[in-house]
């Protein structure tokens, strides 16, 4: 049987891969991380795992998942200790992360959790919860106090249930302790993230507490961030590759590319590493950073997906290969570009090769349907914000139409082909009894433009906006994604 890594395995481990070079014993836990997928094993924790290398013994992670032990299970027999594998095709590198010192389930132990975030030794709290786990309106961007698990969080704080509820939780028992606040720091790819974070928690606390609410509003601190690595679900081939380079198994590994980067606002409600030193950008100013990667790499991501998915293809290496949909990501760029305020330092043309060289990455193997998940949530900062800026400018909006067109054909749960796909979305149901009271392709459109909780009155209300995207929709159903995409047809703003 092979061995497990973990810390009685790590010396046996080839000595081609890098290890903790700190005592982890003497690690304390200064971030408490909420929703430990791949993207925080390959991303924060990383940056966490080289400030502990440098020496800072105080940046230690607890891991929680919100309900699924599934990474629990994988990492606790493994001490924590995980692989992290760099791949660009051409070249490989591998590393053993060592930041993570416990992981907990947050529905098993919800006091226990509070508690954890409660400790003085912690300074930050970050989070990758996904879109839906901020339980925001998407197109509002409110808390959606009529959500069951929401309301279960204001009526008792005790055993929260949400993400918002854990933060508020936590913020409520340092207050009685006379503990400052951490620093809450969202690193999902929402739009103002920290602002969102911050006023979900303080709709929460207000409704519990106002004086509460009113210390977080003084004291708290929400900065925005930017975040950008891809980092594709772990498969158990990759678990069978790694274990036969190893030596050991590792089933907590994750997978991602060279490029990382991780931009975040300046604002601080206590201690903190010396990020900039780890090569995070500390700024005043995160918002056109954010515009620039939601618009051009999520929303090409995004329609990229629709596209592929529907076409039957699995990987986003392929879908770029096809030469008509590489040729439709570029003018989706040429589109949103229109729109940004590229900060200093951004160079768009480069950014924009730079990501179809990272798309275009073989070795990663990132599945359409991964990202093709949640488009409910997505779609407003990825396309949506896009169009109404083009809108608003007089500009048409051909490539953003056909993005969007093929969000609402992946809706009706069919490729091309024929197969049935589970369509993995919060409003999946809605769209479907949606689609299904529709009698033709122009009502579909219509039955999904009138859905406010995604897009905007503004914008489904615009009359080029509906023509555009039923144009692209009827595209779709007669050329196929690889054909309408090849085949944009002029449509005057
Ligand atoms: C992707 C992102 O799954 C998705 O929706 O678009 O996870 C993407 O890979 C990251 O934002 C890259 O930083």
């Amino acid at each position: 049987m092979t061995l497990r890594l973990s810390s009685g395995t790590l010396s046996a481990l080839p000595p081609q891969v890098a290890r903790p070079t700190y005592d982890r014993s003497r690690v304390r836990i200064g971030v408490v991380h909420l929703g430990i997928g791949a993207f925080h094993r390959a991303h924060q924790a990383v940056v966490f795992d080289d400030a502990l290398n440098a020496g800072d013994l105080r940046w230690g992670v607890l891991g929680a998942s919100l309900r699924s032990p599934d990474v629990r299970n994988q990492l606790a027999p493994q001490d924590g200790l995980y692989t992290l594998v760099i791949e660009d095709g051409a070249t490989q590198s591998m590393r053993i992360i060592g930041a993570v010192q416990g992981v907990m389930v947050a529905s098993e132990d919800p006091g226990g959790l509070v508690e954890a975030m409660a400790s003085p030794d912690v300074h930050i709290v970050t989070l990758t919860v996904t879109e839906k786990g901020y339980y925001l309106d998407p197109a509002s961007g409110t808390l959606k106090l009529e959500d069951p698990s929401v309301a279960a969080d204001v009526a008792d704080l005790s055993a929260p249930v949400t993400a918002p509820g854990f933060v508020t939780a936590a913020l409520r028992l340092r207050r009685r302790r006379g503990l400052p606040p951490f620093t809450v720091i969202s690193c999902d790819n929402l739009p103002h993230n920290g602002a969102r974070i911050r006023s979900a928690v303080l709709e929460m606390a207000g409704r519990v507490d106002p004086e509460l609410r009113d210390w977080i509003a003084a004291e708290g601190a929400f900065p925005q961030t930017m975040i950008d690595r891809i980092v594709p679900a772990t498969t158990p081939e990759d678990i069978a590759a790694l274990a036969s380079e190893l030596g050991v198994s590792d089933q907590g590994m994750v997978k991602t590319e060279p490029f990382t980067q991780w931009i975040i606002e300046d604002r601080f409600a206590g201690e903190r590493p010396d990020f900039a030193r780890f090569g995070v950008q500390l700024t005043e100013a995160v918002g056109p950073w954010e515009d620039a990667k939601l618009r051009l790499l999520n929303g090409a991501h995004s329609a990229l997906a629709y596209l592929g998915a529907l076409a039957g293809l699995e990987y986003v290496h392929e879908a770029v290969a096809v030469p008509s949909l590489k040729a439709f990501v570029e003018r989706l760029w040429g589109e949103a570009e229109t729109t940004l305020t590229p900060p200093p330092g951004l160079d768009i043309a480069a950014y924009r090769a730079e990501l179809m060289a990272r798309f275009s990455n073989t070795a990663l193997r990132h599945r359409t349907r991964q990202i093709a998940m949640d488009g409910s949530q997505k779609l407003p900062q990825r396309l949506l914000a896009t169009a109404q800026a083009r809108l608003g400018a007089g500009q048409p909006i051909l490539a953003i139409a056909l993005g969007i067109a093929a969000w609402m054909r992946w809706q009706e749960g069919r490729t091309e082909a024929g197969a049935v796909v589970a369509v993995e979305d919060p409003l999946a149901a809605e769209t479907a009894r949606r689609l299904s009271a529709a009698t033709d392709d122009a009502g579909k459109v219509a039955a999904l433009l009138d859905l406010e909780a995604v897009f905007p009155r503004a914008l489904s209300g615009d009359p080029t906006f509906r023509r555009a995207v039923t144009e692209a929709f009827l595209d779709l159903r007669r050329l196929g994604a690889v054909g309408a995409a090849s085949a944009p047809v002029e449509i005057a703003a």
